[in-house]
């Protein structure tokens, strides 16, 4: 069995000749195929044959003792024993996918890094999200910072970029990373609350910790419950350089940005879902991809060449700060897109081991303290988690060639031929190879001074950057902080916590502080502890995000129906949806045939209902729809969940589109004074509840336009 499944793994590696699935191709040599092949072995080959039984002592028709002897059921009890290892002690929560790196533009004239400089390569990747504090088990929707640590399989090596979703971070300096950690995460006498930020520790820690307010101004925003994962920006966040064929150095952070826009769910959706379905992130990247809709970002560098670090009023290697785009802006010079899905999750996405000192020729490092600090964790971490020769994983072994003399370890697979495993030797053929061979050869970086635990003078400024983003969020956005800061010192149930982090906001907007504070409690602030600059920055409003063209595609909208549903409007809406790229699901009373007004049911079709309406809720779609039909409406209106689905989208500011007789039906339930509905014009579009009494097919355009998403306007 074993000689065939590795020829089958060797066709599938001819198979694939595209650069784009040379790693696709190289985990292939690494894949048992076991849906042919269910003739189970022991590990060591023997073909058993039982699945079902321990070896006995059987007396008669009873069943005797267990042997000990049983070395087949012994194995499989003991494998099973030892499945888990070590979640990552940050970030445990994750999914991955596999994809590819374009390049639509030389960065040549900053870089000498293949991976930005040749046009005409495809780079795989594999790209892990995950949130931040919560356990592998937890739920895919708590606010939290999401990983996004990208690995491009380059051919000189890989370069891994271990991202976030959000461009800046709690600390300066790698030293208090525990601390920040240690803070977030569950407490330590009762081990409570799970993937929460919300408790005491957190935010003692944040007020003990001014350099910390940038960041948490960006937590308690719409990036932190994002829509999905296809639908948040990228940062490496820290400052990396770039040194092109001059030997010229620049500093450069690593941005990109999805085609889909950035979107985010409202925090009550948020808390819903983490219920009805722990997974949605993780289902919503899965089925885009399995269904070809890939995701895409657009890959950027802002770039600041060396000699220019100190025309900043911040520290360009201060990770608490953005580069605002006034200042550096943005170069998109590639794209990124996820392409495949792994077919293991335990080989790939857990055992899949990022690096920030994974860099290769072209691309360094900068004295930035939180990078430096991280470049020494990411390995060391893998130790414990993966053990020695991690890197020896299929998923993390580079697609071109290794060759070195370290040697050994716990669990080393590769068997290497060759006498001597020390440099110099008597053969004399030498392994180091020149900066023209493709060597990575550091910058030769003046250094100077003296050895101290500090900080420069301009890493002390905490506050100014916090007031830049929270000015430049628009009146929704800020509301949502806002009510995000209620209901996370709500939890907070020490005073002095709640009380000293409400004076801190007085530092940023004194406004917020005391809407902060009527909420949660305490002293109200009284004046302004900080002298306002009133600037606003580009990029830092998640609605100038919008994708370029509005767009449906991928978004999955909810069909609701009964039986006597208006099948001109529930196909003509279907057949509109599908056509953009949306993802319509019917949802009834029941899931089983639901029939037409006018349909027979005994010889009609039928449509089979996706699900009913109690397995799946208004949370888990984007928008809803609900066709007309005298019966139907009369059958939903009995309804309560029905009429709780529409209201509570309404609620969550979802596009809602109704025909005919769901005109009254959507009215009645949304049912807000000053709401201006109408029965008798075509379409009308009020606070994104789109209705037309007449079914044409210019009220399916319009309702295409929900696209917008009422969510980001209102
Ligand atoms: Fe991490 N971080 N981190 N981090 N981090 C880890 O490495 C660490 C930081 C980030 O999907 C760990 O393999 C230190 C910033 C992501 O596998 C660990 C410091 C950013 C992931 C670690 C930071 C990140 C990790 C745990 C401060 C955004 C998940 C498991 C100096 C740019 C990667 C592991 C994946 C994971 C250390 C700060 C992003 C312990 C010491 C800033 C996306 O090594």
């Amino acid at each position: 069995m074993a000689s065939s499944l590795l020829s089958s793994a060797t066709e599938k590696v001819k198979n694939m000749t595209s650069a784009r699935s040379q790693k696709v191709a190289d985990l292939a040599t690494s894949t048992k195929d076991v849906n042919n092949d269910w003739k189970a072995t022991t590990d060591y080959g023997v073909k058993i044959n039982t699945h079902d039984d321990w070896l006995k002592a059987a007396s008669g028709d009873r069943t005797g003792p267990m042997l000990l002897e049983d070395h087949i059921g012994r194995e499989k009890i003991h494998r099973f024993d030892h499945e888990r290892i070590p979640e990552r002690v940050v970030h445990a929560r994750g999914s991955g996918a596999h994809g590819k790196f374009t390049l639509f533009e030389s960065a040549a004239d900053v870089t000498t890094a293949g991976v930005l400089t040749d046009t005409s390569r495809e780079t795989p990747i594999f790209i892990r999200f995950s949130t931040v504090l919560g356990s592998r088990g937890s739920a895919d929707t708590v606010r939290d910072v999401r990983g996004f640590a990208v690995k491009f399989y380059t051919d000189e090596g890989n370069w891994d970029i271990v991202g976030n979703n959000i461009p800046v971070f709690f600390i300066q300096d790698a030293f208090k990373f525990p601390d920040v950690i240690h803070a977030g995460k569950p407490e330590p006498h009762n081990e409570i609350p799970q993937a929460q930020s919300a408790h005491n520790n957190f935010w003692d820690f944040q007020y003990m910790h001014p350099e910390a307010t940038h960041m948490f101004f960006w937590t308690m925003s719409d990036r932190s419950i994002p829509r999905s994962y296809r639908m948040m920006q990228g940062f490496g966040v820290n400052t990396f350089t770039l040194t092109n064929a001059k030997g010229e150095r620049n500093f450069v952070k690593f941005i990109w940005t999805p085609e889909l826009g950035v979107h985010s769910l409202v925090w009550d959706e948020a808390l819903k879902i983490a219920g009805q379905d722990p997974d949605f992130h993780r289902k919503d990247l899965w089925t885009a991809i399995e269904s070809g809709a890939f995701p895409k970002w657009k890959f950027g560098i802002q770039v600041i060449p060396e000699g220019k670090e100190n025309d900043f009023d911040f520290d360009i290697l201060d990770a608490t700060k953005v580069w605002p785009e006034e200042l550096v802006p943005i170069r998109y010079i590639g794209q990124l897109e996820l392409n495949k899905n792994p077919d293991e999750f335990f080989t790939e996405t857990e055992q899949v081991a990022f690096c920030t000192g994974h860099l290769v020729p072209g691309i360094g490092f900068s004295d930035d303290p939180l990078l430096q600090g991280r470049n020494f964790s990411y390995s060391d971490t893998q130790l414990s988690r993966l053990g020695t020769n991690w890197q020896e994983l299929p998923i993390n072994k580079p697609v071109c060639p290794v060759m070195n003399f370290n040697r050994d370890g716990a669990m080393r697979h590769t068997i290497t031929k060759g006498t001597v495993n020390y440099w110099p030797n008597r053969f004399e053929k030498v392994p180091a190879s020149t900066k023209e061979e493709g060597a990575y050869v550091d910058f030769a970086e003046k250094m100077a001074g003296m050895k101290a635990r500090i900080r420069s003078d301009k890493f002390k400024e905490h506050k100014s950057q916090a007031e830049l983003f929270y000015n430049s969020l628009s009146a929704p956005e800020k509301s949502h902080l806002t009510a995000a800061l209620g209901f996370e010192l709500d939890h907070c149930d020490d005073p002095i916590v709640y009380e000293r982090m409400t004076a801190r906001l007085a530092d940023i907007d004194l406004d917020l502080a005391q809407a902060v504070a009527d909420m949660v409690g305490g002293e109200q602030p009284k004046a302004q502890t900080r002298p306002k600059h009133n600037k606003t920055s580009k990029g830092l409003s998640q609605l100038e995000y919008a994708p370029e063209k509005p767009t449906i595609s991928t978004r999955m909208v909810a069909l609701i129906i009964a039986d006597g549903y208006d099948a001109v409007a529930y196909n003509g809406i279907k057949a509109a949806l599908t056509a953009a790229g949306a993802l319509p699901f019917t949802i009834s009373p029941r899931r089983n045939k639901i029939f037409a007004a006018g349909e027979d049911k005994s010889t009609g079709k039928g449509v089979v209902a996706d699900h009913h309406l109690e397995g799946m809720r208004s949370t888990l779609f984007d928008s809803v729809f609900v066709p007309g039909g005298a019966q139907s409406i009369e059958t939903l209106r009995k309804n309560g969940r029905a009429v709780h689905w529409v209201r509570e989208a309404f609620g969550h500011l979802k596009a809602i589109g109704a025909t005919g007789e769901a005109v009254q039906f959507v009215r009645d339930a949304c049912d807000l004074p000053g709401m201006e509905f109408s029965t008798t014009s075509d379409v009308v579009d009020s606070y994104g509840v789109v209705t037309a009494a007449q079914v044409q097919p210019n009220s399916f355009k319009e309702v295409l336009s929900m696209a917008k998403g009422a969510k980001d306007f209102v």
